[in-house]
């Protein structure tokens, strides 16, 4: 009866005419996907599918976000500890080549590390694709009209439509969080048209079988020792509504169907952070595909529909401007003119609800934290092995879950962070004969936290201060009590660590952490290029951020007096952030010169962005000076590059200069290359953020930077508007959150404010800055603020 029913609604629904006005919220595409980067993704945070929409061929890329090779690993080098004082001494002496030669031989990690970006054979791993589900059409020599593939941001639904021999045919896609399958539903509005050949591909270690209706993937991934590693399952299940479904050898051929919905399932035996129970891969996706088949298509889509709206409609984003015709055009289209003037600002309304949609389909709580790639990946070497880069960009994925209002979604970065305190703390006491616990520039689901296997990028000692950061804003946003106790010791054991570990530099006296790099940019000592120092800025102001915020938690808990007065004695020695004679922001202590002035890394404006020590109101000299390095550095350089100078532009109250970021964001990947590499971030056709390679943190980034741009506030202080373009002089968005629990909802026409709204959910008071004007609020837990007039007379 159901089949019937959806056939009916089927015969009656037209194809989509290009008269139809688009939402903001759709992205859409003329033709198939040729490549990876031009087909959509769709995922319910463990699952993953990239949908290319080919005629003849349908190519789904499938990801689980536990598919790592590799393993568990002792990296740490046993003696490491042994050379840190010749190390120090060497540094504290000027002879920084040295220091680093040292640390070469003797400090970073032991074994293979990495691979240097290419771990997958080795023990360090790499996190690879499921593999690829195939869909071979028999579709004939007619033409093919009227063809469209759309990815709906507001129901997280992918479809393709295309017309041939007078049948429309239709595919519709979405991955159920509380399904847990990814759907497939294929249908056509003339009965028994459907016709295909379904099987699983990937490059290597894979089986596939077919049983019944059922075709199976399965494998086995390397370790980086016997082979015997990661074990994975994924499984296709059939209901086709009419028309026979058989099998030919590995591929399973439906015929003759009017309607056929495909069921995919998948499961590896990843303990999970948690030590969760080891599943079988079989057993666990024939449960998920089990399940799944009881319900209608209706039924499943309703379900993911609801989950996945729960999420996305906390904000709604509209900016002015763009033209009917415009907003219909193909999104690769769109990418092409951003850059050419004001006449697309829904545009980046559409790029940032994207970004949000990115994080609710790779980041679920329970689930292992968005990497590299989000959870998309082609292939089974993914780019620097699409691990957890710490140094920038794991961060940088979660910049918009608190602002953004999606903030549970934070949750998997925190399981991340509270795994790596094991095996940190081994760590710190390897290296640093330090108590606490520490991580380094890179890790992966085996709790990787030595340094990496290059001195020159691998040794930056403050990657878990920075996740710590984390930690805190989230009580910022947050101020939940229970959360905290969960997280002060996380904080605390990190903090503990970095307090051992600081030395004290002969000049000032200042304390410095010691050795480290600031993230991967290096300096001239005469033909040399080095990169190890004593208390490079971004530490430094990482440092202070982590002991300011554990003496506060400590306080709030009523707990560790003591060690609340060593951190406080400690900030106040800690190195301060300084100008240099140029007027820019000193990234070391020392004024160096840079190898590489253009160096996409700014992490010495970290507390200008995400940190908040540097402000035009608190340190005006300091803001000038973040403005002079962020001119010297430039614009132009990779995807995350571009979004970390958005926020940072942005932080400054420029808000021209974050659009002009934010345009060359959404540019085509490459097009301000001018051949080199270095400068070729952008975005690909299917808005992916191009490095390049595509890599998510630019999505992310960017999105928290749109946001940064419209509301930005400290604990007690709101700012409304500060960095408005003057593209985007009329628009309107609400549920953006603010720290100490407030939910602003704001309108503004000819660049001037016409309604604010706060909702403050925990009763907090705050002052709301709106250009000149300040306004202090008392409110009361779960009361709605309209405060247009105060703000716009
Ligand atoms: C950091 C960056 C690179 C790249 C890599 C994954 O090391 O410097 O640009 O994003 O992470």
């Amino acid at each position: 009866m159901f089949w019937i029913g959806l056939i009916l609604v089927l015969l009656s629904s037209p194809l989509m005419k290009a008269s139809e006005p688009v939402s903001d919220l759709v992205l859409s595409f003329d033709s198939p996907a040729t490549q990876f980067t031009e087909s959509v993704p769709l995922g319910n945070g463990r699952l993953g599918a990239m949908l290319f929409g080919g005629i003849e061929n349908e190519r789904i890329i499938l990801n689980e976000s536990s598919l790592w090779s590799g393993s568990p690993q002792d990296a740490d080098r046993p003696d490491a500890a042994n050379y840190l004082p010749e190390i120090r001494k060497l540094l504290i002496q000027g002879k920084n080549g040295e220091a680093e030669k040292l640390v070469y031989e003797h400090f970073t990690c032991q074994g293979k590390g990495s691979g240097f970006g290419s771990g997958k054979d080795v023990q360090y791993g790499s996190y690879q694709s499921l593999g690829d589900l195939n869909l071979k059409f028999e579709v004939g020599q007619a033409p093919v009209t009227n063809y469209r593939r759309q990815l709906d941001l507001e129901t997280g639904i992918a479809t393709v439509q295309y017309q041939q021999n007078g049948v429309v045919y239709s595919r519709e896609v979405f991955v159920s969080a509380p399904g847990q399958v990814i759907v497939i539903r294929l249908s056509a509005n003339k009965p028994n048209s459907i016709n295909f050949a379904g099987s699983f591909v990937r490059p290597e270690r894979f089986e596939t079988t077919v049983d019944g209706n059922e075709l199976l993937l399965s494998g086995q991934l390397n370790n980086g020792t016997d082979g015997r590693g990661m074990k994975y399952c994924a499984r296709l299940r059939v209901k086709a509504s009419d028309g026979e479904v058989a099998r030919q050898n590995n591929v399973l051929r439906v015929s003759n169907a009017t309607d056929v919905v495909l069921l995919i399932s998948a499961a590896t035996d990843y303990l999970g952070f948690a030590g969760r129970k080891t599943t079988d891969p079989s057993l666990a996706s024939r449960n998920d595909v089990d399940k799944a088949v009881t319900k209608s298509f209706a039924q499943l889509r309703q379900a993911h529909i609801r989950d996945y709206q729960h999420y996305f409609k906390r904000v709604s984003f509209h900016l002015d401007g763009t033209k009917e015709v415009d907003r219909l055009r193909p999104t690769p289209e769109r990418i092409k003119e951003f850059g050419e003037g004001d006449k697309d600002p829904s545009l980046a309304a559409l790029y940032f609800q994207y970004g949000r949609y990115l994080l609710i389909s790779s980041s679920r709580p329970g689930g292992l934290p968005a990497n590299l790639q989000g959870l998309w990946a082609e292939g089974v070497q993914t780019p620097w092995n699409g691990d957890w880069h710490l140094n920038v960009n794991v961060q940088m994925n979660y910049w918009p879950a608190e602002v953004t209002n999606l903030s549970e979604l934070h949750e998997p970065l925190f399981s991340l962070i509270s795994s790596l305190q094991r095996p940190g703390h081994q760590t710190a006491k390897s290296y640093y004969k330090a108590r606490g616990w520490v991580a380094h520039v890179i890790t992966n689901p085996w709790g990787f936290t030595s340094p990496g296997e290059g001195a020159n990028w691998g040794s930056t000692a403050s990657g878990s201060a920075w996740l710590c950061q984390h930690l805190w804003d989230h009580y910022q946003f947050t101020r939940d009590k229970q959360f905290l106790r969960w997280a002060y010791p996380i904080m605390k054991g990190s903090a503990r660590f970095y307090a051992d570990m600081l030395i004290e530099e002969p000049k000032h006296r200042w304390l410095v952490t010691a050795p480290s790099t600031s993230p991967e940019n290096g300096f001239l000592l005469g033909n040399d290029t080095v990169h190890i120092v004593m208390g490079p800025t971004m530490d430094q102001q990482l440092l202070r951020y982590l002991f300011n915020a554990c003496v506060e938690a400590a306080f709030t808990l009523g707990v560790d007096r003591q060690f609340r007065n060593e951190l406080k004695e400690k900030v106040a020695r800690l190195a301060p952030t300084r100008i240099g004679s140029d007027g820019r922001v000193m990234e070391w202590l020392e004024e160096y010169k840079e190898a590489e002035p253009t160096h996409r890394h700014i992490s010495h404006l970290w507390g200008l962005y995400p940190g908040s020590e540097i402000s035009h109101d608190k340190t005006p000299a300091l803001a000038a000076a973040a403005m002079k390095s962020l001119e010297a550095r430039g614009d132009y350089s990779t995807g995350w590059s571009l979004a970390y100078k958005i926020n940072l532009w942005a932080r400054l109250g420029d808000g021209n200069r974050a659009y002009r970021l934010l345009s060359l964001m959404l540019s085509p990947a490459g097009s301000h290359a001018q051949g080199d590499f270095r400068f070729a971030g952008g975005s690909y056709e299917n808005l992916f953020d191009a490095h390049p390679p595509f890599q998510i943190d630019g999505n992310f980034g960017a999105t928290a930077g749109i946001a940064e741009m419209l509301l930005q506030s400290t604990p007690g202080e709101l700012c409304l508007l500060p960095s408005l373009p003057d593209a985007w002089s009329s628009g309107k968005i609400s549920g953006l959150r603010a720290r100490d629990g407030f939910e602003v909802d704001l309108a503004w026409k000819n660049r001037r404010l016409t309604s604010a709204v706060v909702h403050s959910l925990l009763g907090r008071a705050c002052r709301i800055k709106y250009g000149q004007k300040i306004i202090a609020l008392k409110t009361s837990k779960g009361k709605t603020y309209s405060l247009t007039k105060e703000l716009t007379l």
